[in-house]
């Protein structure tokens, strides 16, 4: 009997590659669309076919009982979210009631209509912040730096507290930043290599930025969702961080992705002080090896593979379409 999954945010990047993944292993998979005045179905529309969209919102808790009643998943795949951390300055009171009573919203609908459901919640390094200890691992403090850092820290301990109340089976990933050539063209990878792909295509000369020396810990999205099934086929509900191990620096990929298209960056990055943030995460790395040990999860594409793969894509959207401003790739 072919499995059934329901997963929210399916529009986003994440959403997208998961139900990819789900699809090639033959679950039937449901889809969580919030109304929009126009479709938002990018990086959704090659698999339109194959998966079924139910409108559900995590504000709305009997959106969601009735949702889960009717569909009935084994698995539910929590990846809807205010995901853009500077935004959640500017909305701190939607970022805390979407990213973290929206998680209270959905353990209390599977709670009430089929404890027996699998559930993955999509916590974040962001909760490190300003970090403890390095590199980061499922034991180490948190504290996070932003409104949406504290958001989902609330998700997180709500989600291993219903498990421990209810013995629900819901795991977190704290899975640190992975990107793609669907990845919103907000966050600073992207950012950079569409930036790169018009400033190479004559269709922009400058690029600004913020804070060049914070580090992160770069992944291909790709792998990550991988790992997000891996913890829900085991027997006990457990915390898994997700990650390369391998940190860079915002320039280092600036220099990298300029470099691939034979550009000097220095001749077009400037630096905007409305871009640093008011309170930033400088240095992030994470230790991965109790998914590499249990889950036999590894990454398969590294900082270097992942910068040219989102040029290259880039590249390949603008010179087919020069004049269309927004994303999205599919590959
Ligand atoms: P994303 O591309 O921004 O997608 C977010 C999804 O959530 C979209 O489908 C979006 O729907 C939905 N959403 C956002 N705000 C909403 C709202 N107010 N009401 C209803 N739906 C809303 O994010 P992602 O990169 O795929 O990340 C997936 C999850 O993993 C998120 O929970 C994120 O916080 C977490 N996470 C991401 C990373 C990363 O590096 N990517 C790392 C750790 C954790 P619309 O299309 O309708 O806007
Ligand atoms: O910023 C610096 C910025 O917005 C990365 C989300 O998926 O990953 C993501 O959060 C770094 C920061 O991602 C610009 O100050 C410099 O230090 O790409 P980002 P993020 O904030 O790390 C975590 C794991 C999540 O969970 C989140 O949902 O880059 N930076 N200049 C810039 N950042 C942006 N966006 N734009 C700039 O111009």
């Amino acid at each position: 009997m072919s499995k059934r999954a329901i997963i929210t945010g399916i529009t986003g990047q994440d959403g997208s590659y998961l139900a990819e993944l789900l699809l090639s292993k033959e679950y039937e998979v449901v889809g969580v669309v919030r109304r929009t005045s126009a479709p938002n179905y990018g990086r959704i529309q090659h698999l339109i076919d194959r998966v079924t969209l139910r409108p559900a919102d995590l504000l709305d808790q009997l959106s969601l009982i009735r949702l889960i009643d009717e569909v009935r998943p084994h698995e539910f795949y929590n990846l809807a979210a205010m995901s853009f951390v500077p935004a959640s300055w500017d909305q701190p009171m939607l970022t805390g009631e979407f990213n973290a009573q929206g998680v209270t919203r959905v353990l209390e609908a599977i709670r009430q209509v089929d404890p027996k459901i699998h559930l993955y919640q999509a916590s974040s390094s962001e909760m490190f912040g300003k970090v403890r200890e390095v590199p980061q691992n499922e034991l180490t403090p948190f504290y996070p730096r932003s409104p949406y850092g504290v958001s989902k820290v609330f998700a997180h301990y709500i989600t291993v507290n219903y498990r421990e109340s209810y013995d629900l089976y819901a795991v977190s990933g704290i899975l640190f930043n992975h990107e793609s050539p669907r990845r919103g063209l907000e966050f600073v990878t992207r950012k950079i290599t569409d930036a790169v792909a018009r400033i190479k295509l004559g269709l922009a000369t400058t690029l600004a930025l913020g804070n060049l020396d914070a580090h992160r810990d770069w992944g291909f999205a790709g792998d990550y969702v991988k790992a997000m099934w891996m913890m829900m086929q085991r027997e006990r509900a457990e915390d898994y961080v997700i990650a390369t191990g391998v940190s860079h620096s915002v320039r280092d990929l600036v220099e990298l992705a300029f470099g691939h298209v034979g550009l000097d960056w220095r001749k077009h990055v400037t630096l905007d002080p409305k871009l640093i943030r008011p309170a930033e995460v400088e240095h992030l790395v994470g230790d991965s090896s109790k998914a590499r040990a249990q889950l036999g999860w590894e990454p398969t594409v590294d900082f270097a593979g992942l910068v040219k793969m989102m040029v290259d894509a880039d590249l390949d959207r603008l010179t087919a379409a020069p004049q269309v401003a927004g994303p999205v790739s599919t590959s």
